[in-house]
């Protein structure tokens, strides 16, 4: 079977991603819509060698379409998805604007793919820094349980989109042709102040909350409990923004229920794990790190160490692409396991 397909947000960093990824998976589509705001729709994109204008996304353009794909911001899904799932369309979104809704499947397809059974149109795709956190501890979780997590995360500027790294590269310039960096991006374009990224280390990424952390702290906390299905899970997260242009890293502290394992056993249980790649080797000094992992599908662990003080306590080091597993590759996944599944339905369908 070939799917109608469209993807939203096709001009973006992550929608860049997507069409690379479903041209390299031979992904089965039947007709492509490539789709964006008004201000992007006229670009001309090459898919496979063929070229496609880039349309305004409108409800009426989702008629006939059996899969979309969004990435276009928090308030274009909240816009057009209902649109969409309501002419039966399936909508893999994303951004955080359905991930704790309740009844909408929140899936990494390592982890917990059968979620996907459940859906009613809509599933989400988790934050990036979220994916690459639960691929690693899922194995350690099955085989050990898992009490309490407290990351860390040293985060690149491609996932503020492409306007953060053009602001990056600028302000790496004018500083070094000591001249003033301009900051008009980051940490959040909303904002009333922004910072200079190049040379710097930024502890805010989305907005504060009012119990002091931001929203990407947050977001790693709730998606992690909601795929995981441990609404009891102790989960502390503080997100911080590298001059790194992609690739997020992440220190991550663990318990499990059961402790005693050596290292060489976390290696070996997270060498056999779907979508992980074990880089550790201490005296060799291979350890994952940012600019190795661009372009990989896959979550790169390393550093692994028992803590000193705790007998079901461990640190390790995760780094993952943050557009193809952080997002492109993950959706698609969730579109190949839709397929494989056989859950293209028209849920939400006006007959
Ligand atoms: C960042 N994690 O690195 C964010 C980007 O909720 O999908 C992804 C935002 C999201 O800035």
């Amino acid at each position: 079977q070939r799917y109608h397909m469209a993807v939203v947000g096709a001009t973006g960093a992550v929608g860049e991603q997507i069409l690379h990824i479903l041209e390299e998976r031979q992904f089965p589509i039947a007709t492509l819509k490539l789709l964006s705001s008004k201000r992007s729709a006229g670009k001309r994109v090459l898919f496979k060698g063929e070229p496609y204008i880039v349309e305004e996304a409108t409800p009426n353009v989702f008629d006939g379409v059996d899969i979309a794909i969004f990435s276009a911001g928090g308030s274009v899904s909240k816009a057009l998805v209902p649109e969409a799932v309501q002419r039966g369309v399936v909508c893999v979104d994303n951004t955080s604007a359905f991930r704790m809704t309740e009844g909408v499947p929140l899936v990494v397809p390592e982890v917990n793919e059968s979620d996907l059974a459940q859906h009613q149109g809509i599933i989400a795709n988790p934050n990036c820094s979220t994916i690459q956190m639960v691929v690693a501890l899922e194995p350690i979780r099955k085989q050990l349980g898992l009490k309490k997590i407290i990351v860390s995360t040293y985060q690149a500027v491609s996932g503020a989109g492409l306007a953060a790294v053009e602001e990056m590269r600028e302000q790496t310039r004018a500083l070094l042709n000591n001249e003033q960096p301009e900051a008009a991006v980051l940490p959040v374009g909303s904002e009333k102040k922004h910072y200079p990224i190049a040379f710097n280390a930024i502890p805010q990424i989305d907005v504060f909350q009012e119990n002091g952390y931001t929203f990407e702290e947050m977001k790693m906390i709730q998606e992690t409990k909601k795929i995981m299905h441990m609404p009891t899970l102790e989960v502390a997260a503080t997100c911080v923004r590298l001059p790194i242009e992609t690739g997020h890293s992440e220190s991550i502290y663990f318990e499990t229920e059961t402790g005693g394992a050596s290292v060489q056993e976390m290696k070996e249980l997270l060498a056999s794990a779907p979508g992980v790649t074990v880089q550790d080797e201490p005296s060799a000094q291979v350890y994952p790190m940012a600019t190795t992992s661009v372009g990989q599908k896959d979550v790169f662990v390393g550093r692994i160490r028992r803590d000193l003080d705790r007998d079901n306590g461990y640190h390790a080091w995760v780094v993952s692409d943050n557009l193809v597993k952080g997002a492109a590759w993950n959706s698609v996944q969730i579109a190949e396991s839709l397929a494989r599944l056989q859950l293209v339905r028209k849920t939400g369908a006006v007959q």
